[in-house]
């Protein structure tokens, strides 16, 4: 009989800024499952943060023989949770888990917790099937012939070899997106649906896991068979925007045409954004994507600083990220740039030359994000090598928390930069500009910096009140940290 799998998505920790989304390895997992008829429920803890007994309760009614959780490194203790849940409620089930912080810190994980049977690193896909199939001819004896597993045996973590990355991801089924419900992922209205359209990065930014997780060389999908997903996810699933979360998605500038030929050809007009390089554009390219609708370009500018982008081994230069900038405003698509700060190395001085360079070039919207030494990175290696104090407490590792101890620049002088910059941006002029503009990406920028505007606001007038209470108990009104939620919702 065919074994009966569970996936779930983890919740993120309290406080940490909530960015809830469809998960599309989890889709993608749940896609293959099904396709070769086994029988998946998908429980998306982002949207209804079960307590750890409801999470008991769900695995005891769903009855399956595995259960699977996925686990960036900020997600990864709440993921454990659930395995335990998992375990408590059904002691006989297999349990697995995946995700970019177990692909590297694999066998660590055992230490961490008995309630893991199987780690699967990197790609999964093939390596679930195949784990599926074990289980469900009763012959979980032959794990050490499933590629890219790690597993414990006889008290001692087994890691098999790694599994190569699927190379044609044509042959991949469409993400099992029926899992969820689509009510609970509304941007604006409208059902902003993700899509990827090529797997790898052949760059090896020094802060970034990418290529680790889907390799080094771009594996991309046929223009026709993309075009066949965008029209699929507006009929079945009433998409009305999408989001292109390829690494780079114009990493193939004749590739990216050829999907706007493509949406053009078929009349397929809705609004969409993607992320992609600063040198991996070119001006046919961008009139082509905003002929198709793409209303937002999301650039990884990373700092103003030469000498930084040097370090982050970005391979791009200050000149080439301001005159992609220029660019993309000029073909009149938004353009949103993500910025690291706090890098090892990086003194006031960098940092204020990026502060300078977003003044200078005026991008529509900007992203300021701490560096965080993810585990497998460069960066965790460099910030160990300079002998920085850093917590291993996982439930901090997102792009707004500091952690790892940078004296040359403090979380209060981060935090002040990124309010000023935020404040200098955000203004009532902005929220007019963007709410003119009418356009669905627009309107997603004029809500942000409304939330932005209502809590400088509120913490304005939160401000006043402690400083009366001040001179009423003449008390220090303690420190502040930027409440990201509010900025970033
Ligand atoms: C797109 C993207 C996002 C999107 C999510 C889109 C979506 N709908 O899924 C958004 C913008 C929301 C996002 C948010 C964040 N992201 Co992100 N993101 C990515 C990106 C570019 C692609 C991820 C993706 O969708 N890949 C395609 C799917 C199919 O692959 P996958 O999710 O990895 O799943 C496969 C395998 O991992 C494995 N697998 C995963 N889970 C499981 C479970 C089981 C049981 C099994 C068997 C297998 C398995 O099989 C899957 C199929 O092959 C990656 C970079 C990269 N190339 O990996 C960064 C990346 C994953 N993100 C990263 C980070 C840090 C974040 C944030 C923490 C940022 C923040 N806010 O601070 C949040 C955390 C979100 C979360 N809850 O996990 C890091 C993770 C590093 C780490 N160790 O944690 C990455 C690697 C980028 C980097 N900086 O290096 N992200
Ligand atoms: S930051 Fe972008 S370009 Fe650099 S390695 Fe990651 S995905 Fe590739």
């Amino acid at each position: 009989m065919k074994a009966h799998v569970v996936l779930a998505n983890p919740p993120y920790p309290d406080d940490v800024p909530q960015a809830v989304f469809i998960p599309l390895g989890i889709s993608y997992l749940a896609a293959v499952l099904e396709e070769k008829g086994y029988k998946v429920d998908v429980v998306d803890c982002q949207v209804n943060r079960p307590s750890q007994k409801e999470m008991e309760d769900k695995f005891r009614s769903l009855n399956p023989d595995i259960i699977g959780v996925t686990a960036a490194t900020v997600t990864y203790f709440p993921a454990l949770k659930i395995l335990k849940a998992a375990k408590a409620a059904l002691p006989n089930c297999v349990t697995m888990i995946g995700g970019p912080h177990v692909t590297v810190l694999d066998e660590r994980t055992f230490t961490e917790s008995a309630d893991v049977d199987i780690v699967v690193r990197g790609e999964g896909e093939q390596t679930m099937l195949e784990l599926a199939s074990l289980v469900s001819e009763g012959k979980l004896e032959n794990l050490s012939g499933v590629l890219g597993i790690t597993f414990k045996k006889n008290g001692k973590v087994i890691a098999t070899a790694d599994r190569p990355f699927i190379e044609d991801i044509d042959s991949l089924p469409r993400p099992a997106h029926h899992h969820f419900d689509m009510t609970r992922y509304k941007i604006n209205g409208k059902n902003y649906m993700p899509i990827i359209t090529s797997r790898g990065c052949p760059f090896n930014c020094a802060f970034c896991l990418a290529s680790k997780m889907c390799g080094s060389g771009f594996r991309a999908r046929s223009p026709s068979k993309v075009v066949d997903e965008l029209e699929w996810l507006r009929d079945t699933f009433g998409a009305g925007a999408f989001a292109f979360y390829d690494d780079t998605f114009t990493h193939d500038i004749n590739r990216a045409m050829a999907i706007c030929d493509e949406m053009k050809a078929r009349n397929f007009l809705l609004p969409w954004d993607c992320r992609t390089r600063v040198d991996r554009i070119s001006k046919e390219l961008l009139t082509k994507l905003r002929n198709t609708n793409c209303q937002l370009i999301h650039f990884g500018v990373e700092s103003g600083s030469q000498q930084m982008l040097n370090t982050m081994r970005k391979g791009t230069t200050v000149e080439q990220n301001a005159k992609a900038i220029k660019m993309v405003k000029d073909s009149g698509i938004l353009v949103a740039i993500s910025l690291v700060i706090g890098y090892p190395g990086e003194t006031p001085e960098m940092l204020q030359q990026t502060v300078d360079f977003i003044r200078k070039t005026k991008p529509d919207y900007v992203y300021m994000c701490e560096a965080v030494p993810y585990p497998g990175t460069e960066l965790a290696d460099y910030v160990k090598e300079l002998g920085l104090k850093m917590t291993e407490d996982w439930n901090q590792y997102h792009e707004q928390m500091q952690v790892f101890k940078n004296n040359l620049l403090p979380l209060e002088k981060l935090e002040a930069t990124k309010k000023a910059v935020y404040d200098s941006i955000f203004t009532p002029a902005y929220f007019l500009k963007m709410r003119r503009r009418g356009d669905f990406h627009s309107q997603i920028m004029a809500r942000m910096a409304l939330n932005h505007l209502v809590w400088k606001y509120r913490f304005t007038r939160w401000a006043f009140r402690q400083l009366g209470r001040v001179r009423h108990t003449k008390k220090s009104p303690g420190g502040h940290s930027t409440p990201s939620k509010d900025q970033q919702s």
